[in-house]
């Protein structure tokens, strides 16, 4: 256990300029009830699939919906709206819960939201929510991170007690971007080295370079828990610990991949000041209304 810059006690230090060692996860996973059918395995693995969440009207309304939120002009000068590196294409929207009603109301239905609900063992709030767009041909990828490591250093979450949800929206295949996780390594903590500077947390969402684990540090995980990918038909769903190690190549092939992204947090683990980073980063990315979802 170290301390924080601002003093505070800090059981996950990342972000500093010497760098540290990876560190055994102390907080548990499922806070729940553990013998709720799926939530062991989701413990070990630190993730689950979810085969037809939606069902292909409910895809169809979706994919209607974030259609018509890209082809909204106004919309594309907004903040909320991340552009491919070097290209005027859509990467990421955040806030769609706020942009969309049909999706606000997707968000709070129970099989959706109890599902973050049970796992959490509490009542969740959504910390995060974004559409991912993976264009065809040109789709530039994510590498290696853990979500919370971003979220503990620059949001102030404190503990890995969020989980996120990825929709697919499309077809995922082994060859168009498909999200890579390694199975189990939600138990690991690993700090990255390197201060975070003031204001990168846009560019941040194009290319990461502030908050990526060393390549040794990558390596040990690989070799222990080994890679899968989540690969299946749009309205399949992955369901994971935000903690869990993942990344995704970029898609040369004609077929776009895209999924709704929805990040839950517990209502017992609001955000505080960020533990490594110079100020908060804007509420379209960490949402500090923690009413919760009912
Ligand atoms: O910024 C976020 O909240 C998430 N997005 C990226 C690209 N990295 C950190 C975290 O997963
Ligand atoms: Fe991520």
């Amino acid at each position: 256990m170290t301390l924080s810059d601002n003093g505070r006690i800090d059981r996950y230090r990342t972000r500093t300029v010497a760098g540290t060692p990876p560190i055994d996860r102390d907080d548990p996973t499922v806070w729940g009830e553990i013998g709720t059918p799926g939530l062991a395995e989701f413990d070990d693995h630190g993730y689950a699939i979810l085969d037809g969440l939606l069902d292909r009207y409910e895809v169809v309304d979706v994919v209607a919906e974030i259609d018509r939120l890209t082809g909204d002009p106004e919309l594309m000068l907004d903040e909320r709206v991340i552009l491919e590196p070097g290209s005027h294409r859509v990467r990421s929207i955040f806030e769609v819960h706020r942009l969309s009603a049909l999706i606000a109301d997707l968000v709070r239905e129970s099989r959706i939201a109890g599902l973050a609900r049970q796992i959490l063992g509490s009542e969740v709030y959504l910390h995060q929510s974004r559409v991912n767009y993976m264009p065809g041909f040109t789709g530039s990828g994510f590498y290696w991170h853990s979500d919370f490591e971003t979220w503990h250093a620059e949001d102030g979450m404190p503990a890995p007690r969020a989980v996120s949800l990825s929709i697919a929206l499309t077809d995922n295949f082994p060859f168009n971007g498909s999200l890579m996780v390694m199975p189990g390594s939600h138990r690991t903590f690993v700090p990255c080295q390197g201060e975070t500077p003031p204001d990168h947390h846009r560019e941040s969402l194009r290319h990461q370079e502030i908050g990526v684990p060393s390549q040794q540090a990558i390596t040990d995980l690989a070799g222990k828990h080994g890679i899968t990918q989540f690969t299946g038909p749009a309205g399949s769903a992955l369901l994971f610990d935000s903690n869990l190690m993942h990344g995704s190549a970029g898609n040369i092939t004609p077929f776009p991949r895209s999924n709704l992204f929805l990040v839950f947090n517990s209502v017992d683990n609001t955000l505080l000041d960020p533990f490594a980073a110079p100020y908060p980063r804007p509420e379209y990315l960490a949402s500090r209304d923690f009413t919760p979802l009912m």
